[in-house]
């Protein structure tokens, strides 16, 4: 649609049609129907973890026994919600679970100062909380709870878990506030030292998806470097969501992020928008790091299922074939 046809259409009172579909232009790749947003939090949930050893001397939490992933799995929160994870050790060394953002109590905290870690063979419930945004008393504004958030052990190797997370025992957390927009696929990708999702170099994970699917990054760093993460083809919000909330939000959009150590961050981009169908890469884009093999591929098919310019397999030089940890690195629902 051309700019007068815009306009006339909010001239004529049709603000909300014309709204939905100045977003998606003359294009085909937007969502034809109002997104979906997350409800209000207040659930009290349980969820059962184990952690376990994994090939390759790697480790990993799964919800599941004998199901263990890197990164681990998904864990999706709504502002006010309270989760008890009763949290087992399968492996022969303590281990513990710690959470970044959310609220515990010490006894949560999940490391060895205050006994929070769990012997081989034990169990022990973490409880995390979360929390709406409000006024304190004193007037000043307390933030909520939403974010993009992660987990990790905090005691193998060493006091601060640096033998956890070095083979792979960390994973994502959401918070939504009521009204986020919510995607149709989520995706982690943690850069860990030189790796992605401790998986060898130049072997992805690749993340797939149709033109026009809602697709979510969450993003965490790990390890001993910083990287920047750069996205081919799509940008996104330098803010909480990720996401513009509307035309005079001032917040930078941008498709190259710096990120350090325990760093996480999370956005939404419509696969394809404005570019179409591709092979897109995403990667580390320190020079030495991506030529080193921190790269992967976003795969964005055609409604058909093809990808242009795309040969299966052809990038992939040297590619290990790993099934089992490609489904970990992937938390489709
Ligand atoms: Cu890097």
């Amino acid at each position: 649609m051309d700019r007068r046809g815009f306009n006339r259409r909010v001239l004529l009172g049709g603000a909300v049609a014309a709204t939905s579909l100045s977003l998606g232009s003359s294009e085909a790749v937007s969502a034809p129907t109002p997104a979906r947003t997350a409800p209000a939090g207040g659930e009290v949930r349980r969820v059962k973890m184990y952690a376990e050893r994994l090939d390759g001397g790697k480790m990993g939490y799964g919800l599941e026994k004998g199901k263990a992933s890197v990164p681990g799995p998904l864990i999706e929160l709504n502002e006010g919600d309270t989760l008890h994870v009763e949290f087992e050790n399968t492996v022969d060394v303590p281990v513990s679970l710690h959470v970044h953002g959310l609220d515990y109590e010490i006894s949560s905290d999940g490391t060895k100062m205050n006994r929070s870690d769990v012997a081989p063979g034990g169990t022990r419930t973490y409880t995390w909380r979360t929390h709406k945004p409000g006024r304190r008393p004193d007037g000043t504004w307390r933030s909520g709870s939403a974010g993009y958030w992660h987990y990790h052990d905090h005691v193998v190797g060493t006091e601060h878990g640096t033998g956890g997370i070095r083979n792979g025992l960390y994973g994502a957390v959401i918070v939504r506030r009521k009204g986020d927009v919510l995607p149709d696929r989520t995706h982690t990708i943690v850069f860990n030292d030189m790796t992605i999702n401790n998986r060898p170099a130049h072997t992805g994970p690749d993340l797939e998806a149709t033109v026009g699917d809602r697709v979510e990054i969450v993003m965490i760093t790990h390890g001993e470097y910083y990287h920047t993460f750069h996205m081919h083809g799509h940008r996104w919000a330098d803010n909480r969501t990720g996401m513009l909330t509307g035309p005079d939000d001032p917040s930078q959009v941008i498709d190259n992020k710096i990120v350090g150590p325990a760093d996480s961050f999370g956005f939404q981009v419509i696969a394809g928008e404005g570019v179409g169908a591709g092979a897109w890469m995403y990667h580390c884009h320190v020079q030495s790091h991506s030529d080193m093999g921190m790269t992967g591929m976003f795969l964005v098919k055609k409604p058909d299922g093809t990808i242009p310019g795309h040969e299966p397999h052809a990038h992939e030089h040297g590619r290990e074939s790993a099934p089992e940890e490609r489904e970990g690195g992937k938390h489709e629902h």
